[in-house]
């Protein structure tokens, strides 16, 4: 039984300085890497030493969030331990052995776990939470802060347009915006720019995408010999999902990719474009997240074994809708 915290207790816990760990969960975003850095900030000013820990390599462009930080475990002891972002221990992958060593969870998942005492709440993006723990502090914070959050907000939004933007959002983003931060120069990174791996990842993922329900599912299984193929590492595919969401009539887009590291392991990416809620399917396979957007990491012998798991159940879930819209 874990504790559900008021934001008062979470600031006491934010507050008192101590040698601190800070966890993203894998597959970094720019909401658990701006969380994880904005937070930093703020246990610094109260006299925290902070690490920030990932088991993925964030992407290159996400360094204006990282400032070129490690964010490798380093061989330290740490007092405290904090998750943000984090629905659940297997979302920490290769760090999930601190998952019963977390004494704080922030968090905007639904679904989380809630396996340590955790703040949450359920807002747009992690990044908020964090934003709103700044307001209540009334501390002064650098630039830098504020570019960690709007990066937060403005990713896990698609540039505040999703349907989890609320009036909180845009005031929040608002208020973010009057630091003087370059928000256009953040979106530009977050939304429109690729690495040349990237770009070489979506176009061998049009090519080798299946589209199934008469194109209102739309599925890409990314293996390591694809990944060989153009010479791409794992941090060029985490997007991929979006991709092939974009295209029309597609209702539920997937993104099935064997790990590099394990090749027995499969991440699972769904996105819905609709009111078929994705992380219903995802929490059948062990994992969670969003209605609309949502993960799970599957184990199995090969390529052909991990869609025939995953992909039915995606199929179903179409089929229903697509039959309760037909009345
Ligand atoms: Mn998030």
């Amino acid at each position: 039984m874990t504790t559900k915290l008021t934001l008062n207790e979470a600031l006491d816990i934010v507050r008192a300085p101590k040698h601190t760990l800070v966890l993203c969960h894998k597959n970094p975003d720019p909401d658990t890497l701006g969380s994880a850095f904005g937070l930093k900030h703020i246990l610094e000013h109260f006299g925290s030493r902070v690490d920030v820990a990932c088991c993925d390599k964030p992407s290159a462009k996400f360094s204006f969030i990282t400032g070129g930080a490690c964010t490798e475990l380093k061989n330290e002891e740490y007092e405290r331990i904090i998750a943000v972002d984090v629905a659940s221990p297997m979302q920490l992958g290769e760090l999930s052995c601190f998952s019963d060593r977390v004494d704080l969870i922030i968090d905007h998942h639904a679904m989380n776990t809630r396996f340590a005492p955790y703040y949450e709440d359920l807002g747009a993006s992690c990044a908020e939470i964090i934003f709103s723990m700044y307001k209540e502090l009334g501390i002064k914070m650098p630039k830098h802060f504020f570019e960690c959050i709007y990066a937060g907000m403005s990713g896990d939004t698609g540039g505040f347009r999703y349907s989890n933007v609320t009036t909180r959002s845009m005031e929040y983003g608002a208020e973010v915006i009057s630091h003087g931060i370059d928000h256009a120069e953040i979106n530009r990174i977050i939304f429109d720019s690729r690495t040349l791996g990237e770009i070489k990842a979506q176009k061998l993922t049009f090519e080798k995408m299946e589209l199934l329900c008469d194109g209102a599912l739309a599925v890409i299984m990314f293996t390591n010999e694809m990944k060989d193929e153009i010479s791409i590492g794992d941090e060029d595919i985490s997007d991929i999902v979006n991709s092939i969401r974009s295209i029309e009539g597609v209702l539920v887009a997937v993104s099935l990719k064997q790990s590099q590291k394990d090749p027995h392991k499969f991440s699972v990416s769904s996105r819905s474009n609709c009111d078929i809620d994705v992380s219903a399917v995802c929490v059948q396979l062990g994992g969670g997240g969003h209605v609309r957007a949502s993960g799970a990491t599957v184990v199995s012998p090969d390529p052909v074994s991990a869609f025939n798991t995953c992909i039915p159940l995606f199929e179903k879930a179409v089929k229903d809708y697509k039959d309760k819209s037909n009345g």
